[in-house]
């Protein structure tokens, strides 16, 4: 007999003693983030009805045009979390400088601070292609009831206390990790309530995707060329299967389901790469690594590196545990 589906509301209480003792923020806060991506996914749904996908025309502090969604989910978010007076500082890929939550509600007395992308891949929209929320959780490393400083939002993300991600696609889902695993809830749009879905999900060791703008072959390093091409020989299980959506959060989550590995290498264009260290790759690093993957720089592990700024870029190589390995063996 089929057994009633857990929602993610029932998840959280129960599974609310394997990450905290007592005050319940944590789970405030997990549910604070699963009904505002309610509201932007609700939002993201009627895009293309309301003509709400043009650009805003200013630009974001990378440089790029921001969409108008964007800056949708940015507040959404940001006014979710400040209203409910929650956590006491947010870092944004839409805001230069951190945020600070204080004032009338003692909110500095708050335990958490809150990285995001509220939309990441959100070039891709106009096109309707899936785009995501990601999310990273810290406890913050200031006294309580002081104003939050840069070094809470700087904390290597092997501190996350909790992480995930929203994929907006065929359906809507919100996958997160505690440190305990990683679950998956997917969003029933007729009734608002998320339901577990895809229980303690465990990575392939060794997937056939691999996913990378191939467009920047001439830019990568040797390395990443070298693999590239390993990858297309016709040789034991290879060649693999080449998928790119151009979307982290939807190549990452369909390599977290079926295998594969997702790299953004640096390049002689982009010394750094593209993705963000703080609000995009420690996240995606940690329920990679929960969910038995690996997620490297190529050279070292996601987590253990300590950010210097908010908005700083890294290289990522993230994916099935054997296959990043031997992408960073041509590294090397
Ligand atoms: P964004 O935060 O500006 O949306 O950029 C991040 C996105 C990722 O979702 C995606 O994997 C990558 O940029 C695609 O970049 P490119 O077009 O250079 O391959
Ligand atoms: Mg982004």
């Amino acid at each position: 007999m089929k057994h009633h589906p857990q929602t993610l509301g029932e998840f959280i209480i129960s599974n609310q003693k394997d990450f905290e003792y007592s005050s319940g923020e944590l789970s405030r806060l997990l549910n604070c983030i699963r009904l505002a991506a309610k509201v932007v996914n609700h939002e993201i749904r009627q895009a293309g009805l309301v003509d709400i996908t043009g650009t805003v025309g200013n630009v974001n502090v990378q440089g790029e045009e921001q969409k108008k969604l964007d800056v949708f989910a940015n507040n959404v978010f940001i006014n979710a979390l400040t209203n409910r007076n929650i956590v006491c500082g947010i870092v944004s890929e839409e805001n230069e400088d951190f945020i600070t939550i204080s004032g009338a509600n003692n909110a500095n007395r708050n335990k958490y601070v809150v990285v995001m992308d509220p939309l990441d891949g959100s070039s891709n929209i106009d096109a309707g292609v899936s785009v995501g929320t990601i999310f990273g959780i810290y406890r913050r490393i200031s006294p309580e009831g002081t104003p939050v400083t840069l070094d809470d939002f700087l904390q290597p993300g092997n501190m996350q206390v909790a992480a995930g991600y929203v994929i907006y696609g065929t359906s809507t889902m919100l996958v997160y990790t505690t440190g305990n695993g990683v679950n998956g809830f997917t969003l029933n749009p007729a009734i608002g309530t998320y339901y577990l879905s895809h229980p303690n999900i465990r990575m392939p060791e060794q997937g056939r995707v691999y996913s990378v703008n191939e467009g920047y072959y001439v830019h990568f390093p040797q390395g990443v060329k070298d693999y590239i091409k390993y990858c297309q020989k016709e040789e034991d299980d290879r060649p693999y299967t080449s998928r790119y959506i151009g979307s982290m959060v939807s190549d990452i989550h369909r390599n977290l389901i079926q295998g594969g590995i997702y790299m953004y290498p640096k390049s002689s264009e982009r010394e750094a790469g593209k993705l963000r260290l703080v609000y995009e790759c420690n996240p995606v690093a940690f329920i990679v690594e929960q969910a038995g993957g690996r997620a490297t720089d190529g050279y070292r592990r996601i987590l253990d590196i300590k950010p210097e700024h908010i908005h700083e870029r890294i290289p990522l190589f993230a994916g099935s545990q054997k296959m990043v390995e031997k992408a960073e063996s041509f590294l090397h």
